[in-house]
């Protein structure tokens, strides 16, 4: 590990991903939406580079990250059951509104001088898992636990200094267009 070869964050998945035919839903805070929003484009900009059709990218949006873990099943869940219903109908007429493949969690989490910290930051990772799992379909985190809002600024590439830092929700939603697929069996 280090030296020149060092390769810091996500290197780029080894195959193509073609994310086409994927429904994605984002789900973010109103919390620290300055730093939240950028990160809500750079995942929706990764998901158009990947593919998606913007017209399958829903985002919605909740109060704050401790929020995100049931509004995301909640959405998830109301998706699978509306397929259940149209196939149970049977008819071609139906519009089809097709099951989310995957979801994206985004929120900024800052350290202040209480718990409160610690306590939402853990709820909101637990929570988010706990919804991948229970639904069947990847929930990416993104959320940024940081100590100060420079460190979230950074990591959302709207930092201060010269150096703007790297927007990750890029990341997510590569991570998304790639766990989506790896869950259909597509790669
Ligand atoms: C209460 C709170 C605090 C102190 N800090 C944050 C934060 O930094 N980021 C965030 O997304 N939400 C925060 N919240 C709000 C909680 O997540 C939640 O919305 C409220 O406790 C209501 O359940």
């Amino acid at each position: 590990m280090g030296g020149d070869d060092f390769h810091k964050g996500v290197k780029e998945p080894s195959t193509r991903l073609d994310g086409s035919g994927l429904r994605i839903l984002i789900v973010h805070t109103r919390w620290n939406s300055e730093i939240v929003d950028p990160l809500v484009e750079g995942s929706i900009a990764a998901l158009v580079n990947y593919g998606v059709k913007r017209e399958n990218i829903v985002v919605r949006d909740v109060p704050g990250a401790f929020e995100l873990p049931s509004a995301a099943h909640r959405l998830i869940r109301q998706s699978q059951q509306q397929q259940s219903q149209n196939l149970l109908l049977g008819s071609p007429q139906v519009t089809q509104i097709l099951p989310f493949d995957a979801a994206i969690c985004v929120g900024v989490l800052i350290k202040g001088s209480t718990m409160h910290f610690e306590y939402i930051a853990d709820a909101t990772t637990n929570g988010i898992m706990r919804v991948g799992l229970d639904t069947g379909i990847p929930v990416v985190f993104g959320v940024l636990t940081c100590l100060t809002e420079e460190q979230a600024m950074q990591r959302a590439g709207i930092g201060k200094g010269d150096d703007k830092g790297h927007n990750h929700g890029t990341d997510w939603g590569s991570a998304a267009v790639e766990m989506a697929l790896l869950n259909a069996g597509d790669s």
